[in-house]
């Protein structure tokens, strides 16, 4: 049965890869099932026939036959359950890698938002710059814990799981803030997880869709 997600039409990020179908993306390439996306307007996200898709009007979601989910944590997880190749055989080893996904989405990924909102929503308010610091030092402190709990190893538990592939797609949202970097650890992690072929090919694709198009003379 074909497997479709959805995507923007035009990814405000202009194809750096940060929108969350980009996770999908992934999981789908590390799991070799091949894919179809349907690209869907800003407008067409808060219309009823995606709303049936999402009730909340975005995206990623994702449809095989008679099969809709959404959330990209819902999604990479069924992705993970259903092939081979993200989610460890032994139980434990599951369990774990199942809680670093949940990490990633429920522990590290709220600060991150929070500041990149700050960022691009509230920096016009007059206690913008007030504000800011504080909410990057939150985010230092997650990235703090996870560096040493990651120490010098490769991945998170043992073997790339679908617990590092979710770790690595919200650490990337800091990238162009710089502080990533202030953790050379978890920026080695990162770079190890935008070398797997499998996130080059999904990367890739967005970048087709979503890349700025030279204008037209
Ligand atoms: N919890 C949900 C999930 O994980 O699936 C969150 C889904 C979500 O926020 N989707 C966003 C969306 O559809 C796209 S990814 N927004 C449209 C809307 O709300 O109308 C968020 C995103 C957007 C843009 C950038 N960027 O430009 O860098 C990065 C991430």
């Amino acid at each position: 049965m074909t497997i479709t997600i959805t995507a923007f039409e035009r990814s405000p990020d202009g194809g750096k890869g940060l929108a969350r179908d980009t996770r999908v993306r992934w999981a789908l390439e590390e799991a070799g099932q091949p894919y179809e996306v349907r690209l869907v307007s800003f407008r067409a996200l808060k219309e009823p026939a995606h709303l049936a898709l999402n009730p909340f009007g975005k995206i990623p979601t994702y449809q095989e036959g008679a099969l809709a989910v959404f959330e990209s944590g819902a999604i990479v997880l069924h992705i993970a359950e259903q092939h081979a190749g993200l989610l460890p055989n032994d139980a434990h080893a599951r369990a774990r890698a199942i809680s670093w996904l949940f990490a990633a989405l429920s522990t590290v990924e709220p600060p991150i938002l929070e500041f990149a909102n700050a960022k691009l929503l509230e920096s016009d308010k007059p206690w913008s710059q007030e504000r800011l610091p504080l909410v990057a030092d939150r985010v230092r402190d997650r990235l703090q814990q996870l560096d040493a709990r990651l120490g010098d190893a490769n991945w998170l538990d043992g073997a790339f799981s679908v617990g590092d592939l979710m770790m690595v797609s919200v650490l990337l949202r800091l990238r162009p803030s710089g502080i990533l970097d202030e953790f050379s650890n978890l920026a080695a992690y990162v770079a190890r997880g935008e070398a797997r072929p499998a996130y080059k090919r999904a990367f890739a694709a967005q970048l087709a869709i979503n890349a700025p198009k030279p204008a037209s003379v």
